[in-house]
């Protein structure tokens, strides 16, 4: 993309109204503007994110054999009613009719809606196990919207489903879900570490949260600090495998670190004083298992080997998407904007062209431009007569992890300048060699 071409409507000043950070970056990187209270809209930069965030959360969910698909926003009432969740919800499920007077509502989550869905098409045992999931916006009429897409009103979750005849078959479903969290959010660039939580109007009092330690979060937390050492890495995991899923469980959660709904001071003390930590955090995703609760309530049943018709196990599992870019934005960032890490960021590599108009530095930079493009790349190029001191603060305002600097006097000896945005540590070399970098970097082969 050329910037001259390109909509990144980037704030000079600071908005007042943003109390933390990300939401002050977001704004000034022109990433999303309020529509109203807790609702925002994604301007192009913004939504690039977004849509990283969300193609790895779909990788991961196929990688562990979950389904996708997708659900209406607006949804019936009657089926609410049926789980009596309709009433329960209060004040924070925003309530609509129709023009025939039917009651609807902007879903805030779907438990309702994929139980009707897999009561109406599956009756058997052997159509199980099934995890179902999508991407969509949910709306919550949150008390106190704030933090920009940190608590919004309308945001995007990822939420899955998951069926099975017995208990033991919907906590392997579970493990699974922490698995794949676990991956997901690490390719995010992110430490996410589950802990024990409560249930609230979900239900169950099987879950786990996974918070991103940040000083901005709205969650406070207590943790062994042996659980901020565990990384999931790049093991091979074989999903099917029960008690491999099962050992990573355990690994991750066998130490103490709970949100304080389900803090426990005795059993906290326990933990060598060394060790033990108070924090806040960011709270980007939930797993539940729930059992029966609305398989019962709405006669979602299988028939069992036996013959017997029994209600299936389910549990959900949530992930906030939209929430994930104020949260990676907290994690990780500077004095001077934001630092996205390489697995979400919005282009691979900017392309500050130091005296645009200049036949060589110009024709310098779109040969880049066309290298990193024929690679499968994308190079956002600053091709505009800013002055270099504000092409750089742009540069360093939107975060991009790695650009190259293109001037005259630099193509003179024939070299290019890299910097990393991460340690501001910059190298000259040819133009060949920063393209082959770049692309090393995003594990791509170079040409
Ligand atoms: N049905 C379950 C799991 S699918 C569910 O709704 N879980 S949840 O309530 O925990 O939401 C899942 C995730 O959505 C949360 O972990 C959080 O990261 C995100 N989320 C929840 N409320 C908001 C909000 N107001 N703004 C932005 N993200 C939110």
């Amino acid at each position: 993309m050329r910037l001259s071409r390109y909509f990144l409507p980037v704030l000079k000043e600071t908005p007042s109204e943003a109390q933390i950070v990300s939401h002050r970056y977001m704004l000034r990187a022109g990433m999303i503007k309020q529509a109203s209270a807790g609702i925002y809209s994604w301007l192009p930069l913004g939504y690039k994110v977004l849509r990283n965030i969300e193609r790895i959360v779909h990788e991961e969910q196929v990688r562990a054999g979950h389904i996708p698909m997708l659900m209406p926003t607006l949804q019936s009432a009657d089926l609410w009613r049926e789980s009596g969740r309709y009433d329960d919800y209060g004040e924070e499920m925003l309530r609509i009719s129709d023009r025939h007077g039917r009651d609807m509502l902007y879903g805030p989550t779907n438990e309702e809606l994929i139980t009707d869905i897999f009561r109406s098409h599956v009756s058997s045992y052997r159509d199980l196990p099934l995890t179902l999931y999508h991407i969509q916006w949910k709306f919550r009429d949150e008390i106190r919207p704030r933090f920009g897409v940190m608590r919004g009103r309308e945001f995007l979750m990822k939420d899955g489903y998951n069926f099975d005849l017995t208990k033991e078959d919907a906590l392997h479903a579970y493990n699974r879900h922490l698995v794949s969290y676990l991956r997901s959010y690490e390719r995010m660039g992110l430490q996410a570490i589950p802990m024990r939580a409560d249930g609230g109007p979900i239900g169950g009092d099987y879950t786990h949260e996974f918070l991103v330690l940040a000083e901005t979060g709205e969650s406070e937390v207590f943790y062994d600090s042996e659980i901020t050492d565990l990384k999931f890495g790049d093991r091979e995991i074989d999903y099917d495998d029960v008690a491999q899923c099962q050992a990573v469980l355990e690994e991750f959660t066998s130490r103490y670190a709970r949100t304080d709904e389900t803090h426990d001071a005795a059993l906290f003390d326990k933990v060598p004083e060394a060790r033990r930590r108070s924090a806040r955090g960011i709270e980007v995703g939930q797993i539940f298992y729930f059992g029966t609760k609305y398989s019962e309530a709405m006669g979602a049943n299988v028939q069992g080997p036996d013959g017997k018709s029994v209600p299936v196990h389910m549990g959900s599992h949530g992930i906030g998407v939209s929430r994930l870019l104020g949260a990676i934005i907290e994690a990780s960032h500077d004095e001077k904007g934001i630092i996205w890490p390489e697995g979400v960021t919005p282009f691979h590599v900017g392309i500050v062209n130091l005296k645009t108009g200049d036949a060589e530095a110009d024709a310098a930079c779109e040969s880049l431009y066309k290298s990193f493009t024929a690679l499968g790349l994308e190079p956002l190029y600053d091709d505009t007569n800013e002055r270099a001191g504000g092409k750089f603060a742009t540069m360093d305002l939107i975060g991009l992890p790695w650009r190259i600097t293109v001037g005259p006097r630099g193509l003179k000896n024939g070299v290019v300048e890299l910097t990393s945005r991460r340690t501001g540590e910059s190298e000259e070399l040819p133009p060949e060699q920063a393209v082959a970098r770049i692309t090393a970097i995003y594990g791509l082969a170079s040409a």
